[in-house]
């Protein structure tokens, strides 16, 4: 399956296709700027990017689970149609299913892009009746684009929701702050589903959190002050920010957490939660994140 793969998207130096953990399919995207980056076809998942000569930027747990039916503690989950718990498996079924290559390229400015997609199934059309495609397409430079295109392939209009579902590594979560937020009402999902207003400036995380940030603003930052770099995450199309930690005690229940792993992750996402957005027959919606990484 490799050597077809590499047959077909191999751009050399560029794209290369190979077997990751457990032989699971993955492309290996490298910049001449000296990024580098890892995106598992299970999933669409972004398992890893590094900057030359930073350390690695996205928080992968040690004990992840690299098997099919579960999703890859860490990186960047791909959600759709369902963000968190509802009808569906929790954050829908796109992050547990295997998607194909479609494109590999560079790009006129140098970025090294990827396109992967997924279409509905048997399997899909049994929990989500309704004929989609989508497209995650990743370009990579000395910062990292991902747009998430989704398809209404059916007869008739269908609603979702979508997330990247972005695990940021930090040197110490006790030493960071978030920015941006300051005024947006959010959703406290540990505290009865509230809606309250962020009146931090800067937020520094001191114990669980899990808001969903209702039409956030579009320029959100981590300000990592141990690792001496801020991450700027700029958004379109994406209506939400979702941040999370689970913090100590919830963090010891997820089996594929590693031990103390909240200490050194951050969960700052770009979604669409609520209202679902709605897509006519034959018609799409677009959706991106932009990641970049400045010394401070
Ligand atoms: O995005 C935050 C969240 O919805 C949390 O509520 C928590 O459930 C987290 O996602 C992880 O979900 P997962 O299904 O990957 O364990």
């Amino acid at each position: 399956m490799i050597a077809a793969l590499n047959e077909q998207f191999l751009v050399p130096g560029c794209v290369e296709c190979a077997a990751g953990v457990n032989g699971l399919p993955k492309a290996k995207l490298e910049h001449g700027s000296g990024s580098a980056l890892e995106i598992y076809l299970y999933g669409a998942h972004i398992t890893s990017w590094r900057l030359s000569g930073s350390s690695e930027i996205l928080f992968l747990s040690r004990n992840a689970v690299f098997e099919k039916g579960k999703a890859i503690r860490g990186g960047i989950p791909v959600i759709f149609p369902q963000f968190g718990n509802g009808p569906l498996p929790a954050h829908g079924f796109a992050r547990n299913t295997d998607w194909q290559v479609r494109s590999t390229e560079v790009l006129d400015d140098g970025a090294v892009s990827v396109t992967l997609a997924l279409t509905e199934s048997e399997s899909s059309l049994s929990l989500w009746p309704f004929r989609f495609e989508l497209h995650l397409q990743v370009i990579l430079s000395d910062s990292l684009l991902i747009k998430l295109t989704v398809s209404n392939n059916s007869e008739s209009s269908f609603s979702f929701q979508s997330a990247l579902h972005t695990y940021f590594k930090v040197g110490d979560v006790s030493r960071i702050s978030i920015g941006g937020l300051q005024g947006s009402k959010y959703i406290d999902k540990l505290d009865q589903a509230s809606i309250k207003r962020e009146d931090g400036s800067e937020i520094q995380p001191t114990s669980a959190c899990d808001n969903v940030y209702l039409a956030a603003p579009d320029v959100l930052t981590i300000h990592d002050k141990s690792e001496g770099r801020k991450i700027i995450l700029e958004k379109g199309g994406f209506r939400e920010a979702v941040l999370w930690n689970p913090w100590k005690e919830t963090g010891a229940t997820i089996k594929d957490l590693h031990s103390d792993a909240y200490r050194e992750m951050i969960c700052l996402e770009a979604a669409n939660v609520e209202p679902q957005i709605v897509v006519e027959p034959g018609e799409l919606h677009s959706a991106w994140q932009r990641i970049l990484i400045k010394p401070v």
